[in-house]
């Protein structure tokens, strides 16, 4: 099913001029970018897009990291993408996470995990209308789509 997922390249990952090498990676996946900004999340945004996390005790430093340099949302779009991109990113700690994942090739850290992507449907619903408005969508059919797929492929 055709999906977008909310996609944010985190603090860590723009100090370490990772945001290339990343969306590369989407690009390569041959997935579509349909929107794409540079912000500086604030303390508010934090707030409503860590809900789940807010009460735990972990949250003051979570909002400390998230606000303390600029990120780069994208709307992301494709088949199935908001599994496929979890499964790209790998488990939440680099630590654990997979090598060949994003997260398992750049990241040691629970933290420090470069890339945040929704988990579900729902999630992604809610966490884009957080970054975007419904103009800040391109959602332009590339030429290249016939050279990725099967057209019954969806
Ligand atoms: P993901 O980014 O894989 O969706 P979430 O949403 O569970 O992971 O967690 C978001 C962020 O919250 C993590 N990147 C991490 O910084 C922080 N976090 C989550 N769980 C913990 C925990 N048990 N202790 C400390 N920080 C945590």
């Amino acid at each position: 099913m055709m999906q977008r997922s909310l996609v944010l390249l985190k603090p860590d990952c723009v100090e370490r001029r990772l945001m290339g090498q990343i969306i590369s990676r989407f690009e390569a996946k041959g997935l579509d970018i349909v929107a794409m900004k540079m912000l500086r999340v604030t303390p508010e945004l934090a707030r409503q897009h860590y809900a789940e996390h807010v009460s735990k005790p972990f949250y003051p430093s979570l909002e400390k990291f998230i606000t303390s340099a600029p990120i780069v949302a994208l709307a992301v779009q494709g088949l199935d993408v908001v599994r496929l991109i979890r499964d790209m990113l790998g488990a939440t700690n680099g630590l654990n996470a997979t090598p060949g994942t994003i997260r398992g090739d750049y990241s040691s850290s629970r933290q420090m995990n470069l890339v945040h992507a929704s988990d579900s449907q729902e999630s992604a619903h809610r966490e884009l209308a957080l970054y975007f408005s419904d103009g800040d969508f391109c959602d332009h059919e590339l030429l290249i789509t016939p050279a990725l797929r099967a057209e019954d492929e969806g």
